[in-house]
């Protein structure tokens, strides 16, 4: 017998470990230890501290410092938007990008990825596309940025910015929302095909408080939980100036409670009481337990976009901020952590015979294009590789991940990839392909191999 488990991450100064039982939930209770970076305190409970981060400036030796001494998550700026990783339509460019992640990998830092689809920040050969055309040239771009990035990313926000500011609480107008109100749910499991791992959120701003914006936003995830969309955590963006709405923490919170982590991604505040906001803004995410992390906008001042409301926690210099003391501390001060959980698998190295395998597919289909997901799931023994065939009727792949095809319509026979040839008894994996036209009929079966 052999056991596999799924990595955790623990932190660091560990109270309590609850014994360990196969299938059980390993709980780790994190006390708080006073550490002198803010990613050292973050980490304390389980939780993450990072900064946007310019590729540009990854040659200026002082940025580079601070971000090397200081922060364990990076997200880049603009590096990995759409008009960046795909200039042309089909041609990617990932420079720039690679430079920030590994430049985070090589550093030890996890990586928020920002942003898959957005309206802003389009390349032009996108801004002039409408309809299905742009629904399929959207959802590729999903699909390729997501995979080029796959088991590397720790975050992605999905969607970003999507919701209409006001009072109307409804989407904003865009030439994505144009392309049918379910683009977003495509977006979410595109993603989820891609790179299984990464954790997706939805991100926007001026959502801080309890308005009618967030509230939108808190209608659509609770939507998407209920019917099965994968989403994993909501981006607070957190531009402020002067303060936190009073009900920062309550909003957080009404998220979490959905199911979801919260995770506060832009933060930066302008004004004469910017310390004292910066502090409270990190004590209400530690009081939130799903709160899992916080990245501000920025290093230096000098570096934020907000041109002259020297908004972030380090001078045009690089010293530190009252701001900069106030995070620190409520780091240092704890607060529940992330319940951490592990889920303990067993897994046999007996020979087993090949066993039967089931197929189920998951089609989000809209007005000239589909997205379907197609999940294996292996019998009473294990699979060490299996093939699905599946008949469209009318439509054609255009892309596909995580399996081999043998064609691109009416009946397909799709095989495993070496990653995921190897399925435990009972247990599943997915593979996924994108087409134009009518994904029905595709009628799943599953064979071992
Ligand atoms: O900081 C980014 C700035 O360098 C870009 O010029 C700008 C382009 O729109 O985007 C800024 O970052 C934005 C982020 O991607 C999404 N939320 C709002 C941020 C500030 O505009």
């Amino acid at each position: 017998m052999k056991l596999t488990s799924r990595s955790v991450s623990l932190v660091p100064v560990v109270s309590t470990v609850a014994a360990v039982a196969l299938g059980a939930t390993l709980v780790v209770t994190a006390t708080a230890n006073a550490a002198t970076t803010l990613g050292a305190a973050a980490a304390q409970s389980g939780r993450n501290f990072g900064t946007a981060v310019a590729a540009q400036k990854l040659g200026d030796s002082t940025y580079v410092n601070i971000l090397n001494t200081e922060f364990n998550s990076v997200t880049a700026e603009n590096e990995m938007k759409w008009d960046a990783t795909e200039p042309n339509r089909g041609q990617f460019n990932y420079t720039s990008g690679d430079r920030i992640l590994n430049h985070a990998l090589n550093n030890g830092k996890q990586v928020r990825g920002h942003a898959l689809l957005w309206h802003q920040q389009q390349p032009r050969w996108a801004q002039g596309l409408s309809g299905s055309d742009l629904r399929q040239a959207a959802i590729n771009h999903v699909t390729q940025v997501a995979t080029h990035y796959r088991g590397k990313i720790h975050s992605w926000d999905v969607v970003n910015e999507a919701f209409a500011d006001g009072g109307s609480g409804g989407r904003r107008d865009s030439n994505l929302q144009r392309t049918g109100n379910d683009w977003i749910e495509a977006a979410f499991r595109a993603a989820r095909a891609a790179d299984p791992n990464a954790k997706l959120c939805y991100n926007d701003y001026n959502t801080d408080g309890i308005n009618a914006k967030s509230t939108g936003i808190y209608n659509m995830v609770r939507d998407f939980k209920a019917r099965g969309v994968p989403i994993d955590c909501v981006g607070i963006q957190s531009h402020l100036s002067n303060n936190a709405p009073s009900d920062y923490q309550a909003n957080l919170q009404r998220f979490a409670d959905l199911g979801v982590d919260v995770q506060i991604t832009e933060l930066d505040i302008s004004g004469s009481n910017q310390a004292n906001a910066f502090g409270a803004v990190t004590r209400a995410c530690m009081a939130v337990a799903r709160c899992t992390g916080i990245t501000v906008w920025g290093i230096r001042d000098t570096d934020s976009w907000r041109t002259g409301e020297n908004p972030l926690l380090f001078t045009g210099s690089g010293a530190k901020k009252p701001a900069y003391n106030q995070v620190l501390d409520a780091l240092n001060a704890g607060g529940p952590g992330p319940t951490t959980t592990t889920t303990t698998t067993t897994t046999t190295t007996d020979p087993v015979p090949p066993g039967d395998c089931t197929a189920t597919v998951s089609l989000n289909q809209w007005n000239g294009g589909f997205v379907a997901t197609v999940k294996v799931t292996a019998g009473s023994s294990a699979l060490r590789g299996w093939r699905v065939t599946t008949t469209l009727s009318g439509g054609t792949v255009t892309g596909s991940w995580s399996a081999n095809r043998s064609g691109t319509s009416g009946t397909i026979n799709w095989t495993n990839v070496d990653y995921n040839a190897d399925v435990p008894a009972g247990q599943s994996t997915e593979f996924g392909f994108q087409g134009s036209g009518s994904g029905s009929g595709l009628n799943p079966t599953c064979a071992a191999s």
